[in-house]
């Protein structure tokens, strides 16, 4: 970094200050990972001065010779690590991948089905707030109140009442498995098409530790940067018969120049995951979420669904109150443990403050961490939220944050 230290001091001291913070904090929140030296330093590279609108040995401009192979090889990674037909890497990230499949197959005002935002859906789900929930008309589906988990039986009667042009299957905050095989049997069997949002769990997807959309479903949206470990961005995968509308969608539909520099990044990424070693890995994080889980609920504290069966845990904190999230949140902040406030199911508050706490174990896997570990760390976070106002014990919590995380250093 000598070269923004120089040019920038005032931006090269955020970096390194948030280089220590990484290093410093057991990050838990469920959407982010570190990446390997080799994905960074590819989105570093020179690729990222290159403008390359079209797709492979088909661009606008000239001088693609080199980012055309980097593309091709995302391309073929990305079909060999799902077992997909079709990959399209050019996506900035997850909204506008979803963004892209909403122009390629509806028109402004169809009819679409997805997970609430307060069940653990995306914005992009048809949130009221989001393009989608404003240009299309969306049609929710949500969890059973008292288990937290899906109902399929419900969301197919939904299906047959509403006729959906699209039904979208996905999560960010549902920590169960979910049966893309019925959800496609019941896109067939209304006419509709079937996108699975994989974001949060394309890692653990590819190496066959969480249930696969493949090779069934129609399209299947994610991001990069989760479980999969890669670099900030997104990738439509999709049926062959789909290929030309999710290209034309992506570009010229919604963007102008992939990012090179990304797709480099990606390649790199698709590259490790397909290595023996990533299974390794993403069994672990299943196994530490379970762990942290089991430890939470050892000391009392409620979890949506009774538990995980992938890298995420919701906890409902309405038996502490009502609203609490953020405020308990920046307490666990406080104590070194980062996390985000999310609502819960059917949750009493609102979004803006939020009854319930996301977590999950992608970084702390990454670092090394194992069960034992996991144990410990529930014991500090319920400790911090039974007594949430308590600053001092929040001191203490952080040197021992502090203590575990040099044991697991990661770059
Ligand atoms: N922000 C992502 C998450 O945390 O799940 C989704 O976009």
């Amino acid at each position: 970094m000598q070269g923004v230290k120089k040019s920038d001091p005032e931006v090269y001291g955020h970096i390194v200050s948030e280089f220590k913070r990484q290093k410093d904090v057991l990050n838990l929140i469920p959407s982010e990972n570190y990446v390997s030296k080799a994905v960074m330093e590819a989105s570093g590279s020179v690729l990222m001065n290159k403008y390359a609108e079209g797709y492979p040995y088909k661009r606008y401009y000239q001088g693609n010779k080199n980012v055309d192979e980097v593309e091709r090889i995302a391309i073929e990674r990305a079909k060999k690590l799902f077992g997909a037909e079709h990959a399209n890497v050019q996506p900035l990230s997850g909204s506008p991948a979803n963004a892209a499949v909403f122009l390629a197959f509806l028109n402004p005002g169809d009819k679409f089905m997805g997970l609430d935002l307060a069940c653990g859906g995306h914005l992009t789900h048809g949130s009221q707030v989001n393009f989608s929930g404003k240009t299309y008309q969306q049609v929710s589906y949500g969890v059973d109140k008292e288990s937290g988990l899906l109902n399929m039986q419900e969301v197919r009667e939904i299906a047959l009442r509403e006729k959906p042009k699209m039904i979208i299957s996905g999560l960010t905050a549902y920590p169960r498995k979910i049966d893309f095989a019925e959800f496609q049997k019941i896109a067939e069997e209304v006419g509709a098409i079937h996108v699975a949002d994989i974001s949060h769990v394309a890692g653990l997807v590819a190496s066959g530790v969480y249930p696969s959309p493949f090779p069934f479903t129609d399209v299947v949206t994610t991001t990069t940067h989760k479980t999969l470990r890669g670099p900030r961005g997104g990738m439509i995968l999709c049926k062959e018969k789909y290929a030309k509308q999710i290209d034309k969608a992506v570009f010229p539909g919604m963007q102008g120049g992939p990012h090179m520099h990304t797709i480099a990044s990606k390649a790199i990424a698709f590259k490790e995951a397909l290595e023996p070693e990533f299974k390794v890995y993403s069994e672990q994080i299943v196994k530490n979420a379970k762990a942290l889980a089991d430890s939470l609920m050892n000391e009392g504290i409620k979890l949506v669904s009774g538990g995980t069966d992938n890298h995420l845990i919701l906890i409902d904190l309405t038996s502490f109150g009502i609203g609490l999230g953020k405020e308990i949140a920046i307490a666990l902040e406080n104590a070194g443990i980062c996390l985000n406030a999310n609502t819960v199911p059917y949750d009493p508050s609102s979004p803006f403050k939020p009854s319930g706490l996301r977590l999950g174990t992608p970084v702390l896997t990454t670092r090394g961490m194992k069960e034992e570990e996991m144990k410990i760390i529930g014991q500090w976070i319920a400790d911090v939220i039974k007594d949430y106002k308590n600053e001092k014990l929040q001191e203490i919590i952080i040197g021992k944050v502090k203590e575990l995380c040099d044991k697991f250093v990661f770059y």
